[in-house]
């Protein structure tokens, strides 16, 4: 039995394990999906990339407020016309959330939602609103959990005067070569610095509140029933702490409304679909609305532009730091990636007039 078998049955107990394979396109941990014998669920095995998540164990413990608050809630709703479904930590033998290895790797398991996949590009409107529908669902059943219960697991996570600070650093070890595309990145970036601290200029004014946020809704983390179509759970809760709803607005919309995906080379070509947008929140807004603020609807516009410019930026700071901490499949991937989200915000800019009345529209 390979090393890979031998983690998955810690977490498999009795049962027999058929198959473990490579699952998904996240860019910092290791996924698998493991299948077990007959009519059990499958689940999904992950190694913690623990240089980006330093304190996995408080990943685990949010994970489990986290699980405890929504299944409790979901058990006093009433209206159960649509099926929800949480992902849940799978225990070791030993009753532990987590697997050690000999080398110091961390590894934990997580049940698989049946009868789901995802899907990495957004297919139609239909699915943009089921997206959408998915984060707004997700927000609302966690509003009332007090966002001082969950651990900060990632500090300075879509900070983004945080991450122009460490990009000022990084800058100067750069010895690569200046050719255009790394020359629009640097202009695109120094044309925004001031106005990239509006979020956070509004959370210090009081403006805009903490609260529990998922942290990387993106279009392949929102679970579609193979059925029905319709969304029926978001997974991947490792970055699930405090922070602001347009942190996850932005984020969904930067991922949904880009029609050629973030992992396409035809950057060139990248636009912002503002039907999709609007598709989106009125699909996130059905199920928001009523806990967001007047200041809250305020700031989406920016929050749209804000969270495509700091991927990209994000992106691009790696590229310069020599590819540390997402992973590429070739030396420029995460050049690339930078110009996709570069792209988007410049399309995102250009049609602000649009995207701003689809807000008032829908508010
Ligand atoms: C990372 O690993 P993955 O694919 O779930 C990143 C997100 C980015 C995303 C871009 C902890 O998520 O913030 O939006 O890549 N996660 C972390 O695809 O940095
Ligand atoms: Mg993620």
């Amino acid at each position: 039995m390979d090393r890979l078998n031998i983690i998955a049955q810690q977490f498999a107990t009795s049962r027999l394990i058929t198959n473990v394979r490579a699952f998904g396109s996240g860019n910092i941990n290791d996924t698998f999906l493991v299948t077990v014998d007959a009519a059990e669920p499958h689940f999904v095995l992950q190694r913690i990339n623990t240089h980006v998540f330093q304190q996995p164990a408080l990943v685990m413990q949010n994970m489990r407020i986290f699980t405890q608050h929504v299944c409790d809630k979901l058990q006093h709703e009433v209206n159960l016309a649509r099926r929800w479904a949480v992902p849940t930590v799978l225990l070791t033998i030993d009753d532990r959330d987590h697997w050690v290895e000999p080398d110091g790797t961390y590894w934990r398991a997580i049940s698989f939602i049946d009868g789901s996949a995802s899907l990495d590009i957004i297919q139609d409107l239909a699915h943009g609103r089921e997206v959408g529908y998915a984060l707004g669902r997700f927000h609302h059943l966690i509003s009332d959990l007090d966002p001082a219960q969950l651990a900060d697991t990632l500090e300075g996570f879509h900070i983004t005067p945080q991450y122009l600070e460490y990009y000022q650093r990084v800058l100067p070890t750069y010895t690569g070569a200046i050719d255009p595309e790394v020359d629009y990145c640097l202009k695109f970036i120094q044309e925004r610095q001031e106005w990239a601290r509006v979020l956070e200029d509004a959370k210090s004014d009081g403006k805009l509140p903490l609260r529990p946020i998922h942290g990387d809704p993106k279009v392949n983390n929102v679970m579609i029933c193979t059925t029905t179509q319709q969304a029926i759970g978001i997974i991947d809760l490792d970055t699930v702490k405090p922070g602001l709803v347009h942190y996850d607005i932005g984020d969904c919309l930067r991922s949904g409304c880009n029609p050629l995906g973030e992992e396409t080379t035809a950057w060139e070509q990248v636009q912002f679909d503002t039907q999709m947008c609007r598709a989106m929140l009125e699909g996130y807004l059905s199920q928001a609305s009523g806990f967001l603020t007047s200041d809250d609807y305020e700031y989406l516009f920016d929050a749209i532009r804000l969270i495509a410019f700091e991927l990209g930026l994000r992106f691009f700071t790696d590229y310069l730091a020599g590819n540390v901490y997402f992973k590429v499949k070739y030396p420029n991937h995460n050049l690339d990636r930078a110009l996709v989200q570069f792209k988007l915000t410049e399309s995102i800019e250009a049609q602000e007039t649009a995207i701003r009345s689809i807000i008032e529209d829908l508010r």
